[in-house]
């Protein structure tokens, strides 16, 4: 490509940019994102072997990449539409500005705003794109102009998030919030804390940022093919709650990874509140659906019976569930997987029938629940510079709902030696563990592995998340 080429390339990108902040501030404005809809575009529609890739390379940056995409997609089409032949650009341009526009009205935080600032885009795109290329100068002025409107708009939406976030926490306390349990262990540098810290817990989910629901306009109902459908107030499940200790665990947390938690829930049994509403003959899902259209449903049979204890959560460590993980409310079944264990931002219980398709579903995910497969975590393997051979094993290891029997390891893949475990929370919860062993000078491998008390041990074969959860053991390496 001549250096014309390069430049002209550049100056479309550059009037991208400038085209997309413009748009966003003006969405931004108004409580909306061009960004934030986009990036939920991408989760939807984008492959899931791409999705499982982005999933496994992006770790717990996945949104800020699929922000940082959305800008530099947006810069990437713009060279496109520029270096259409003449006659098919402004057809390229509308067509941009109609998508920008659906994008807005189908996002999270779907908004007028945001089709206006889809609008006001596709203005600006074809103004700046109607003298090309622009010269270096006006190039540089553009992008100038593009991140410095981006930044504004970043700003604003930070400022409705924080205010989001502070009214959020004023619906509080939910539950007892009473200090932090013990388990015999106190703190281990490097071992996870009996309870997660909501700020440290793991955010999976498809949005790029939590929608914002007003809590005193908010009511969860509970409708579809029931005798009594209701309709409550945070304020009237708030009444009904108890507190629960549980691990909550991603089906993309494969061996040693981050994305499990254990928290202090609050919340009301979903065998009162089906109680109540009286599911009618022909209903066997309870279909838990986000105020944006994602669910995730549920057998209804033995959530019924209580043989699965589900939760409508409200609270998470003694406050208000923070936006990131659902405020005001969602539903949790400890022991299964996250995304088969109940929608965040929840704003209705649909009782229906098998004819109800999952989110998931439609991407290849099963439809039976996939319940948690035991796992052991290794947190801190160190000989804490003694000089000596002694080294502290330790970790936290989960098998909910039944709990934890065992927890094991072994030195460089010879026999298993069982290890020291904290006290037990609660059976749903997870369970800390630690050992001293003595290792001969060199590096060596640590393996751990969990036996749960239905009796299954922890399986070694490695497996991806996708499509049934992931399997193999957490292994790391010390050096005495
Ligand atoms: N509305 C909604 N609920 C959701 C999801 C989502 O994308 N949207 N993701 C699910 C998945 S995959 C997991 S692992 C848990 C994660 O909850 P957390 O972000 O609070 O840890 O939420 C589940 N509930
Ligand atoms: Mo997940």
């Amino acid at each position: 490509m001549s250096v014309n080429g390069k430049g002209r390339v550049l100056g479309a990108a550059a009037v991208g940019l400038g085209a997309l902040g413009a748009g966003e501030l003006i969405a931004a404005a108004r409580g909306g994102s061009l960004i934030d809809g986009a990036g939920r575009l991408l989760a939807d529609t984008v492959p899931v072997p791409v999705v499982e890739a982005a999933v496994a390379s992006a770790g717990e940056h996945d949104k800020e990449m699929a922000r940082l995409g959305v800008v530099l997609g947006s810069a990437a089409a713009t060279a496109g539409i520029a270096a259409l032949p003449e006659r098919l650009r402004q057809p390229a341009i509308a067509a941009f500005g109609a998508g920008a526009v659906a994008t807005a009205l189908r996002g999270t935080n779907r908004s007028v705003a945001s089709a206006l600032g889809g609008l006001a885009a596709a203005g600006v795109l074809r103004a700046g794109l109607r003298r090309t290329p622009p010269g270096l100068g006006a190039s540089l002025l553009w992008a100038a102009a593009g991140t410095g409107l981006l930044a504004a708009a970043e700003t604003l939406v930070r400022r409705d998030d924080r205010l989001h976030r502070e009214r959020s926490r004023r619906v509080g306390p939910m539950g007892s919030g009473v200090p932090t349990p013990e388990d015999g262990f106190g703190t281990e540098p490097g071992l996870a804390p009996l309870i997660t810290p909501a700020g440290k817990f793991y955010v999976a989910d498809v949005n790029s940022r939590p929608p914002r629901i007003d809590p005193d306009h908010w009511r969860l109902s509970i409708r579809g093919q029931v005798a009594h459908p209701l309709r409550l107030s945070l304020r009237d499940l708030a009444e009904q709650a108890v507190e629960f200790d549980a691990v909550m665990v991603c089906v993309h947390n494969t061996a040693g990874s981050g994305r499990a938690g254990n928290a202090r829930w609050f919340g009301v049994p979903l065998t009162s509140l089906l109680e109540h509403a009286m599911p009618e003959q022909g209903a066997t899902r309870l279909v838990t659906r986000a105020v944006d259209g994602y669910t995730i449903s549920l057998p209804l049979e033995p959530l019924r019976t209580g043989e699965w204890p589900g939760y409508l959560v409200i609270g998470m460590n003694g406050e208000p569930l923070p936006p990131e993980h659902g405020f005001p409310a969602r539903v949790f079944v400890p022991g299964i997987y996250g995304q088969y264990s109940g929608a965040k931002w929840l704003a209705e219980l649909e009782l229906s029938d098998d004819s109800h398709v999952d989110y998931w579903w439609k991407r290849g995910w099963p439809s039976e629940t996939l319940w948690v497969r035991p796992q052991a975590r290794i947190d801190v393997a160190s000989t804490g510079g003694s000089g000596s051979g002694k080294c502290t094993i330790a970790g936290v290891a989960w098998a909910p709902p039944q709990g934890v029997a065992a927890v094991e390891i072994r030195i460089d893949e010879t026999d298993w030696l069982p290890v020291e475990l904290g006290a037990e929370l609660a059976p749903a919860a997870w369970r800390r563990w630690r050992t001293v062993v003595d290792l001969p000078p060199g590096a060596h491998t640590v393996q751990a592995r969990v036996t749960g008390r239905s009796g299954e041990v922890q399986d070694g074969a490695v497996r991806p998340p996708f499509p049934q959860g992931p399997g193999g053991f957490h292994a790391v390496t010390v050096t005495v």
